[in-house]
């Protein structure tokens, strides 16, 4: 198939997961056309059959505002007449659903016989917080029931996108952020240990694009509590708004020394030396952060809450706490490492769990969504 994939080029969930499934699709002998303002961070791999075109959107004086979502809209329609795209796949429906909209209504009066077919997958808070604003709710909304497609993360998005958004229960399908399991893996001799704290002591970590959402401030007082039990280090991978409030919150609490803000790197290394994963969010559609850190065998600590239950067998690849409560967070922790069989057992659940969200199963589970598009086109056609 020609399939072109829109995203956000910047380091976040949807753009790795966007990014990973055009290069795993394109491995796979498909076109593939990275739309977006910049080259996405995670696209290091090169075939001759994956494209990247960049959406210029210029600096006319006028606009206070660049109009991107217009210029998106025009670069897709030339990326489809150019090559031929058969299927826009939106990642993140702000405001790439729009734009992908308008340029099949604008293709359709120039080439009525040819459709594109657009699918979107939403991946979160365009779904449980940005698209909610009244700024952006009526037009999501009207695009997300115009795509031929919808696909979410978790059961728990799905659900959510038709409780706000009205589309058909049964509709919006789960499929899962996926994993490279040889990049993300056990490293026995946990090599980045020694540059983050003393052998005695444990490696707690997050790693997020610290936007409020993340509740990097409960990380902190979770790890706060813990600290009263056991040596460790907080170990802070990623940047963003956040992130000077958690180390205020840090100094107030008497831990700012055990912090070791990383900022925005490769999170493997870091991964394979933790002991402990926290991800305390209110509403993670399904957490990619906790699979990757899964992978590597570190158990996850977060709440039950949005899609993270989906991810995160409660007492068995880590433990999840009632919504909102760091204490509970802190306390579990502190009590888990004490007990060093659980530990030990949890970590190996936590690798086999995450063997279940292997890239090529759920790659095979978009390639199958996408392909049924093009049949059905077939099909309308003849
Ligand atoms: O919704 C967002 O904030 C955007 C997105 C991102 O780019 O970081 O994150 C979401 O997409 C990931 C990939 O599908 C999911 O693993 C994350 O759970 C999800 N973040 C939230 O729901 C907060």
């Amino acid at each position: 198939m020609k399939l072109a994939i829109v995203c956000y080029p910047t380091y976040g969930g949807s753009g790795v997961v966007a990014t990973e499934l055009a290069m795993h699709l394109a491995d796979r002998g498909h076109d593939v056309h990275m739309v977006s303002y910049e080259i996405p961070f995670r696209m290091d791999r090169f075939r001759p059959n994956l494209m990247f075109h960049a959406v210029d959107v210029g600096d006319y004086p006028l606009f206070r505002y660049p109009p991107y979502t217009l210029n998106l809209t025009n670069k897709l329609i030339e990326v489809v007449e150019e090559h031929g795209v058969e299927i826009i796949h939106s990642h993140y429906a702000i405001p790439h659903a729009a734009s992908a909209w308008m340029a099949r209504q604008v293709l359709r009066e120039k080439e009525p016989r040819k459709d594109v077919k657009l699918a979107c997958t939403l991946h979160g808070t365009d779904i449980t917080l940005v698209g909610r604003e009244r700024g952006f709710y009526e037009l999501t909304r009207f695009a997300m029931n115009h795509q031929d497609l919808l696909t979410t993360p978790s059961a728990w998005l799905s659900a959510e996108t038709d409780r706000h958004f009205g589309t058909k229960p049964g509709t919006v399908r789960a499929i899962p952020n996926f994993v490279d399991l040889e990049r993300f893996k056990p490293d026995p001799t946990k090599a980045a240990r020694q540059c983050l704290a003393p052998d005695d002591y444990k490696v707690i970590t997050h790693v997020s694009n610290f936007r409020p959402v993340k509740r990097v401030d409960e990380v902190v007082r979770a790890f706060a509590v813990l600290r009263r039990h056991h040596k460790a280090v907080l170990a802070l991978v990623g940047d963003g708004p956040e992130l000077p409030k958690a180390e205020h919150l840090a100094r107030e609490l008497g831990v700012r020394g055990d912090l070791r803000i990383l900022g925005q790197q490769k999170p493997e290394p870091i991964l394979q030396a933790s002991d402990l994963f926290l991800l305390p969010s209110r509403a993670e559609s399904f957490g990619l952060s906790a699979l990757e850190a899964m992978a590597c065998g570190c158990p996850v600590l977060g709440y039950a809450a949005g899609g993270l239950p989906e991810v995160v067998e409660d007492g068995v690849t880590g433990l999840l706490c009632p919504e909102g409560s760091d204490l509970c967070l802190g306390t579990l922790a502190a009590g888990l490492l004490s007990d060093e069989p659980r530990y030990q057992a949890m970590r190996l659940a936590a690798r086999a769990r995450a063997e279940l969200f292997a890239a090529g199963p759920i790659v095979d589970q978009y390639e199958r969504a996408l392909l049924a598009l093009l049949v059905q086109q077939s099909a309308s056609a003849g």
